[in-house]
C-alpha cells in the first residue's frame, strides 16, 4: 500500500511495532493503543477485491501528506517472503501476530486453510523473527494471539497451567501456534509470548460472532429492519470481555523482563441465552418471540463452557477488565441501534434497497 518510510533520527527512539491482522478487531483497538504510547504502527494486510481497512479508516491518514505514524503494508501469513521482507525493512521491536481465519465455524468448513493461515501462518513469521534476528543481531519481541479455544472441553476455570483438548480445527492450529511460540523461546531464545485470550467483543467484532449477531439484530429488529434472529446452540458459556481492554494485555506482555505465557479473561461467564436476554431488554424486547433455531449454526464438536482465571496476569501484569458484561452489551446494542437508525433513514428515503433478514 505505502512505500515504507522508517522514521529518522528520532529523539527519543521511537518504537516501531509491526501488526499482523490490524485490519481486525483486535487490530485497530491495538493500533489505537500503541499510537496513543508514541508508537509507529505497521500493518500488514491482505489484498481483497474490496477495500478491508474500514476499522483503519479514522485512524488512517494518507501518508504522502503527513508524519503517519501508522502505515500499511501488503502481504500474508501464507507468504513466508512477504513477512521476511517487511520484517527486513520496517525493523520493529515488537510484533503482534493477530492474523488468522478466527471463525471456528468456517474453521469446520475450511479447515486446511485454517491450518495453514493461523497454524503454520505463526511458525512461517517466527522463523522470519529467527532468521531476522540471527542476520542482523537485532532483538525483536513477539506476540501469539492465542486463544481459550485451546482449551475446549477441559472444564473450567482455565489458567495457564490447565491441559488443552481442542474442539476445531481453528483450535488445533492455534495449539500449534501456541507450541511453535514456546518452542522458539526455548530453543533460540526468542522473547516470545502467548497471550492466551478469551472472548472479547466490541462494537467493532465481526458480525458473524454471536455478540455482534445479537447486538445487530437487537438494533434492526427494534427499527423495523428485521422480524427473526436465526442462532445455532444456546447453552454454552462464554467468558465475555472489552477488545479494548484485552489489547493492553497484550502489549504489556512484552514490557516484562522476560517472556512468558498469560491467560487473559474477566473470571465470568454467561450462557448465549443469558446474552440474549441481556441484548433484547436494553430496547425492552423479548428475545423468545424473536429468535429461531436453525441447525446450519451447530458445531459438529462444541465447547460448552469456557471461565479463564487471569490470576497470573493481574499479579504480574498489573492488568485487570475495567468493562463488565452489562456495560459491553450496552455499549454493543447502543452502537448497532445507532446504525439501524440510520439504514432505516436510507431505506425510507429510498437510497437502499429493502433490508434482507
Ligand atoms: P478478526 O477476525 O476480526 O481479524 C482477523 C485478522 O486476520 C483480519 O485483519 C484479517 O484480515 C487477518 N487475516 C486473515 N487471514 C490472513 C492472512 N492469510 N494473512 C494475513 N492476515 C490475515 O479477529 P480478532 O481481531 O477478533 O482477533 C485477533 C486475533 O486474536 C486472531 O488471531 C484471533 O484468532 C485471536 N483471538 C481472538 C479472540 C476474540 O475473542 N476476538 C479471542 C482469542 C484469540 P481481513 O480483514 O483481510 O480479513
Ligand atoms: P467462539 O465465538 O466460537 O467462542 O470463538 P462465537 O461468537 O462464534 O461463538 C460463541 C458461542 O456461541 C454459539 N452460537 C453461535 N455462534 C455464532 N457465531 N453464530 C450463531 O448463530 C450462534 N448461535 C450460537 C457458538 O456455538 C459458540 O458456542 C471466538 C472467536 O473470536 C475466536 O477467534 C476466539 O479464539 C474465541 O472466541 C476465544
Amino acid at each position: 500500500m505505502s512505500v515504507p518510510a522508517l522514521s529518522t533520527s528520532p529523539h527519543p527512539p521511537v518504537k516501531r511495532a509491526l501488526i499482523t491482522g490490524v485490519t481486525g478487531q483486535d487490530g485497530s483497538y491495538l493500533t489505537e493503543f500503541l499510537l496513543s504510547q508514541g508508537y509507529e504502527v505497521h500493518g500488514i494486510i491482505r489484498r481483497s477485491s474490496n477495500f478491508n481497512t474500514q476499522r483503519l479508516d479514522h485512524i488512517y491518514v494518507d501518508p504522502h501528506t503527513t508524519n503517519a505514524k501508522l502505515k500499511l503494508h501488503y502481504g500474508d501469513l501464507s507468504d513466508s517472503n512477504s513477512l521476511r521482507k517487511w520484517i527486513d525493512t520496517i525493523q520493529p521491536d515488537e510484533i503482534y501476530n493477530l492474523g488468522a481465519q478466527s471463525h471456528v465455524g468456517v474453521s469446520f468448513e475450511n479447515p486446511e486453510f485454517t491450518a495453514d493461515v493461523t497454524g503454520t501462518g505463526a511458525l512461517r513469521l517466527l522463523e522470519a523473527v529467527r532468521t531476522h534476528q540471527e542476520d542482523t543481531g537485532r532483538k525483536v519481541k513477539y506476540y501469539q494471539a492465542g486463544s481459550s479455544e485451546m482449551y475446549g472441553s477441559t472444564p473450567p476455570p482455565q489458567a495457564e497451567d490447565t491441559p488443552f483438548h481442542p474442539r476445531s480445527p481453528y483450535a488445533v492450529a492455534k495449539v500449534a501456534a501456541h507450541w511453535y511460540t514456546v518452542n522458539y523461546r526455548e530453543a533460540y531464545g526468542l522473547f516470545a509470548c502467548n497471550g492466551i485470550l478469551f472472548n472479547h467483543e466490541s462494537p467493532r467484532r465481526g458480525e458473524n460472532f454471536v455478540t455482534r449477531k445479537v447486538t445487530r439484530a437487537v438494533g434492526r429488529i427494534k427499527m423495523g429492519l428485521q422480524k427473526k434472529l436465526y442462532m445455532g446452540n444456546l447453552k454454552s458459556s462464554r467468558d465475555w470481555g472489552f477488545a479494548g481492554d484485552y489489547v493492553e494485555a497484550m502489549w504489556l506482555m512484552l514490557q516484562q523482563e522476560s517472556p512468558d505465557d498469560y491467560v487473559v479473561a474477566t473470571e465470568e461467564s454467561h450462557t448465549i441465552e443469558e446474552l440474549l436476554e441481556e441484548a433484547f431488554s436494553q430496547v425492552g424486547l423479548k428475545w423468545e418471540e424473536y429468535v429461531e433455531i436453525d441447525p446450519r449454526y451447530f458445531r459438529p464438536s462444541e465447547v460448552d463452557n469456557l471461565r479463564g482465571s487471569s490470576a497470573k496476569a493481574k499479579k504480574l501484569l498489573g492488568w485487570k477488565p475495567k468493562v463488565t458484561f452489562k456495560t459491553l452489551i450496552k455499549m454493543m446494542v447502543e452502537s448497532d441501534l445507532e446504525r439501524a437508525k440510520r439504514e432505516k433513514v436510507l431505506l425510507d428515503a429510498g437510497y437502499t434497497g429493502r433490508a434482507h433478514e
